[in-house]
């Protein structure tokens, strides 16, 4: 797999391809490799050796593939169970049922395609649910709420050309609207 695209690439600005069915060698690659990306960077002795920002999406665009694509592994915070929170290839993603409820992580957020800390909340739906479709091509919905909604959102928004800070607020960043839940 190709290096992280950067801010300021043009291919991170762009509305990414439907990917197609059956899925070509290539699409079945790239999911892969994204997702091996995230295990890869979330296990500390791996990403030390490889120099690897921890993450827990990654977008196709963010490789340099503008396919509607993203690799999310949002690992457990409980040590008596290794089974991830989420785990998932996100294929074709749209946002079908959003609640009217917002949510921000209280630590604002990170891309691996933006090297500079840009501070602020970044107002998120809290709970949502995603119509996409998996490896095999079976159209799935997802109902997620919280910081797993959070990371999709980011993720999607990807595919759409839209970055984190574009929905921080630019005259106060901590301004919220009454209707959020700050996710510690
Ligand atoms: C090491 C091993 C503090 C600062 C707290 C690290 C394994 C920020 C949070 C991780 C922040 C893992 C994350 C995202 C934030 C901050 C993403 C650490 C990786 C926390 C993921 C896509 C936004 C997602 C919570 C500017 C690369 N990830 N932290 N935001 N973690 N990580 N995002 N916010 N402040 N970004 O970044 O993958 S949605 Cl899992
Ligand atoms: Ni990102």
């Amino acid at each position: 797999m190709k290096d992280i695209v950067r801010d300021g690439d043009p291919v991170l600005r762009q509305v990414a391809k439907k990917v197609e069915f059956p899925l070509s060698a290539e699409d079945r690659q790239l999911a892969a490799d994204m997702m091996a990306y995230l295990v890869n960077s979330q296990d500390p002795k791996i990403a030390e050796k490889h120099q690897l920002r921890a993450g827990v999406g990654l977008a196709a665009p963010q490789v340099g593939v503008s396919k509607q694509m993203a690799a999310v592994l949002v690992p457990t915070d409980n040590p008596d169970d290794p089974k991830p929170v989420l785990k998932t290839v996100l294929i074709n993603p749209l946002i079908i049922v959003q609640s009217v409820k917002d949510a921000a992580l209280a630590e604002g957020e990170g891309c691996l395609s933006v090297d500079k800390d840009i501070r602020g909340y970044v107002p998120r739906h809290d709970r949502i649910t995603i119509r996409c479709q998996d490896m095999a091509g079976n159209t799935i919905r997802l109902k997620l709420k919280d910081y797993p909604a959070i990371v999709c959102q980011h993720e999607i928004d990807h595919l759409n050309g839209i970055l984190f800070y574009d929905h921080i607020n630019k005259e106060n960043p901590f301004k919220l609207k009454d209707n959020t839940v700050v996710i510690e």
